[in-house]
């Protein structure tokens, strides 16, 4: 078994040279439309693998719808979706970089010592009191997304006087607290969160000004993939209709400085920011 700085070397490696892909692996039983446990873990395998191949750098599996309005799921539920799922990723492609989307810490935890090196958490290590001194304890990166509310209050009525000021300072409060907890400045990504308590007008603003939180010095994801700003731009289209709109979010983002994206769709967002790289990194 790979030690976890072992399995983060790649994207060590690569983060900054070129855009990362992170591709979305959901662990919650209507995504892959089967009741039954084994035929579910294998479908999910088989898309995990496909997304390797399409030249995914990260796998994020996560077991908590954070949709808007989303009830929570509860611990002992969230580990049963996303550890066996993960332990099966990681035993099947021992070279996988696997994140964990969950914001509680017992989950990263379990989900670190089954094959995850990364914790992608969406509150941004504040909704578990515990979650940055797991993540400096194992060597673990973390991914520290900005969130207004939580996903069951985040759409009710977002007000900002200055999105992007009032994004960035949050975000370099957020990074500050994981290097107090011990958190080396190499294990931390900052993300302001597309679509977590903002609207459509403020997702575009955040876009738009990513260059300003380029300016706090550490790796930016973006997760534009498939979200209702999109759908809303182009008349209401459905969530399996924003794959184009989806894709124009991408190219901007690498050109105002993204470094990692998280998507869906994995074969046209590699295809949509390798000529982004080719434009803007020369
Ligand atoms: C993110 O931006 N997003 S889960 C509503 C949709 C489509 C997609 C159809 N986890 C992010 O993907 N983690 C999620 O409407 C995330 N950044 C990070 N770091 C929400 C999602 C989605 C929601």
């Amino acid at each position: 078994m790979l030690s976890i700085t072992e399995r983060l070397c790649p994207v060590r490696a690569t983060v900054g040279q070129r855009t990362l892909v992170m591709g979305v692996l959901n662990a919650t039983p209507d995504s892959f439309y089967d009741g039954g446990r084994y035929a579910t873990l294998d479908a999910a395998l088989a898309r995990a693998e496909q997304m390797l191949a399409e030249g995914a750098d990260i796998v994020d599996i996560g077991g908590e719808s954070t949709r808007p309005g989303a009830a929570p799921v509860p611990e002992e539920e969230e580990i049963r979706r996303v550890i066996p799922l993960i332990e099966a990723v990681a035993i099947r492609f021992p070279e996988a970089v696997i994140s964990v989307d969950t914001t509680k810490s017992r989950v990263a935890q379990i989900a670190l010592q089954a094959g995850a090196c990364i914790v992608n958490d969406i509150s941004g290590a504040t909704f578990d009191p515990h979650m940055l001194e797991v993540v400096a304890q194992s060597g673990a990166l973390i991914v520290l997304m900005h969130i207004k509310g939580t996903p069951q209050t985040m759409q009710q009525n977002p007000t900002y006087e200055d999105v992007v000021a009032e994004v960035k300072a949050t975000l370099r409060a957020h990074a500050q607290r994981a290097l107090d907890a011990g958190i080396p400045p190499e294990h931390i990504w900052l993300d302001p969160g597309i679509g977590f308590g903002k609207t459509v007008q403020h997702n575009l603003e955040l876009l738009r000004g990513l260059p300003k939180l380029k300016s706090l010095g550490l790796p930016i994801l973006i997760g534009t993939s498939r979200k209702s700003f999109i759908g809303h731009i182009l008349g209401g289209l459905p969530p399996d209709e924003r794959l184009e709109g989806t894709l124009a979010t991408l190219a901007l983002a690498v050109a105002w400085g993204a470094d990692i994206v998280r998507v869906h769709d994995v074969k046209e967002a590699v295809r949509a920011v390798r000529v982004a790289d080719a434009l803007c990194r020369g």
